[in-house]
């Protein structure tokens, strides 16, 4: 289940001087890296920033080295963020993960072959950073949309409507 691509894509979680280490070991060890041609945003510290309430493109492709995108959002307080991502090719296969500012996964989901977009809910406990690490499962080279929006529910102190 944990093949080689999987463990090349894995996010990093150290920040500091181990970083550039980390990174040279794993492009060293899995040679033909999947992300060789990323475009310099396939870790979480290249994340590509994505504005709130914004539709923001990009482009994924496996086969050539390209198949994980980094995108970071800042939010002002708590509430519900959701994630959507559109592709443009029926068959790709692309994975969304949502990641607070300290790399821990608060939720994810797939855009699976034929759907037409994925949509991953989670809840911000506190204003500031949320990484969306965006990965090319399987499938057709894409383009894709990707937006996130707050919802106005989930926050736990949210003030209701009058
Ligand atoms: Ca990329």
């Amino acid at each position: 289940m944990f093949g080689l691509r999987q463990w090349c894509s894995r996010p990093l979680t150290s920040w500091g001087g181990v970083w550039a280490i980390s990174v040279t070991l794993a492009l060293g060890a899995c040679g033909g890296h999947p992300d060789e041609n990323s475009g310099g945003d396939a870790y979480r510290n290249e994340s590509q920033p994505m504005p709130l309430d914004e539709w923001v493109t990009g482009q994924l492709d496996l086969d050539n080295g390209d198949a994980t995108d980094w995108k970071v959002v800042s939010v002002d307080g708590a509430g519900k963020l959701q994630i959507e991502l559109k592709a443009d090719k029926k068959s790709a296969v692309v994975h969304v993960g949502v990641y607070d500012k300290h790399g821990q996964s608060l939720g994810d989901g797939t855009r699976k072959a034929g759907a037409d977009e994925v949509k991953v809910p989670v809840k911000a406990a506190a204003g500031g950073q949320f990484f969306v690490r965006i990965v090319h499962k399987d499938g057709a080279k894409t383009a894709y949309s990707v937006r996130a929006v707050m919802g106005d529910e989930g926050g736990g102190d949210a003030v209701p409507d009058l």
